[in-house]
């Protein structure tokens, strides 16, 4: 069995890994995982079911396995910034030609992109078809020129929260730096005035209260990924825990 993950913030997280641990543990487990799997679709509401139905550009399912659907984010807490536009910077650097730092006008002059992203938090729940507005990683890795043997991207955060993503995923069209969500700017436990966002893996990958961009050769695992979450975190592959 798995180490148990420190669950200090996330009781949510802590029943769900826990009851995972009894159905496997459970010597008649597949008669329990098809209790339990019923039980979950009667529970299921309009918006999950419609969901699992659609499939995504890319053909995987619209609703990663495990989750439901929320209407809007829940706020899953953390370490607040300073929260204003004012004070705000971004540093871009690392294994980069030109590492650089932005306040909030000079994010504002990059190329914008305002897209629609669904996100997928651990705990289970998914929200769905919001739209992000910012400037995507790859424009920021691009004006830093990245060298060539970069490999990952570490997100920085108020008080040292990090997460990492693969540079490639990082990189990609649907992750960016945003400052607004449904025209809206995001409200300080969401993390004002800019937050990371890579809506392809768990959302603890979006950092909030963004002050950097650090483009690495070698790994970094960040706050959670230290403390028994995955690494890499692929909803689809249910990569949860480490
Ligand atoms: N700086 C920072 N960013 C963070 C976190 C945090 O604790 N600090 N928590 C992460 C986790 S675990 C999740 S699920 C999402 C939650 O975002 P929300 O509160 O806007 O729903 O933010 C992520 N980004
Ligand atoms: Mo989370």
């Amino acid at each position: 069995m798995a180490d148990r993950p420190l669950f200090d913030r996330y009781p949510e997280a802590a029943k769900s890994w826990d009851r995972r641990q009894f159905l496997q543990t459970a010597a008649a487990g597949t008669v329990v995982v098809a209790l339990g799997g019923a039980l979950w679709r009667l529970a299921a509401d309009d918006l999950t079911r419609k969901a699992r139905a659609e499939k995504r550009s890319d053909g995987r399912s619209r609703l990663p396995p495990g989750q439901r659907v929320l209407s809007k984010f829940r706020n899953m807490g953390g370490d607040e910034g300073p929260g204003d536009v004012k004070s705000f910077r971004l540093r871009v650097h690392g294994a980069v030609a030109s590492p650089f730092t932005l306040d909030y006008a000079g994010l504002l002059k990059l190329p914008q992109v305002e897209q629609a992203a669904d996100v997928h938090c651990v705990t289970g729940w998914s929200c769905l078809g919001s739209l992000f507005k910012g400037v995507r990683v790859s424009t920021l890795a691009e004006k830093a020129g990245v060298k060539g043997t970069v490999r990952h991207v570490i997100f920085e955060a108020a008080h040292g929260y990090t997460t990492n993503v693969p540079f490639a995923e990082a990189t990609a069209p649907a992750a960016m730096v945003t400052y607004r969500m449904n025209g809206k700017p995001f409200p300080i436990e969401h993390g004002a005035p800019v937050r990371g966002l890579v809506p392809d893996l768990y959302f603890w990958k979006s950092a909030k209260w963004l002050t950097g961009v650090k483009f690495v050769v070698d790994d970094e695992p960040g706050y959670w990924e230290v403390r028994g979450y995955h690494n890499h975190a692929d909803p689809w592959r249910e990569e949860r825990y480490g």
